[in-house]
């Protein structure tokens, strides 16, 4: 599914310059053995650029923490093993996790251009919250 939550601004943008898009994984184990993890979990990307969230394990899925969403931002929700295209437009702190395993610490954060402000952090379950503000210090806020 691709969402747009804001096609509106984005169409009435000029040719934006190149927008690229990124590729991030849903894992069960990645490469150094972690378990349940986005692979990237931090990411930084310019406005208009747009993320691609695979299915590449099974029981995962791809959804936003809307309590620290950027104002005027819809979101996005994800099903169980679904792929989701999502394009950023606004900068901004776009941080999301898998339904499934939040209490495992399986979130992670977009960091589009340069916010203006730093989310507090919302409502997560068990090392979710830790793990969240480890992400934002590294964004360096
Ligand atoms: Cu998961």
């Amino acid at each position: 599914m691709r969402f747009t939550a804001t096609l509106v601004a984005a169409m009435t943008l000029a040719a934006p310059a190149i927008a690229e898009t990124y590729e991030i994984e849903m894992l069960s184990r990645d490469a150094e053995g972690n378990m349940m993890v986005f692979a990237p979990a931090y990411l930084e990307i310019s406005p208009g650029d747009s993320v691609t969230f695979l299915a590449t394990e099974k029981s995962h899925n791809t959804e936003t923490v809307d309590d620290m969403l950027p104002e005027g931002f819809d979101g996005w929700k994800g099903k169980r093993d679904e792929e989701v295209t999502v394009t950023f437009d606004a900068p901004g702190y776009y941080p999301y996790k898998c339904k499934p395993h939040e209490a495992m610490g399986m979130i992670g954060l977009i960091k589009v251009g340069e916010p203006e402000s730093t989310p507090e952090i919302g409502k997560l379950r068990g090392k979710a919250g830790p793990m969240m503000k480890e992400l934002l210090a590294r964004a360096g806020s």
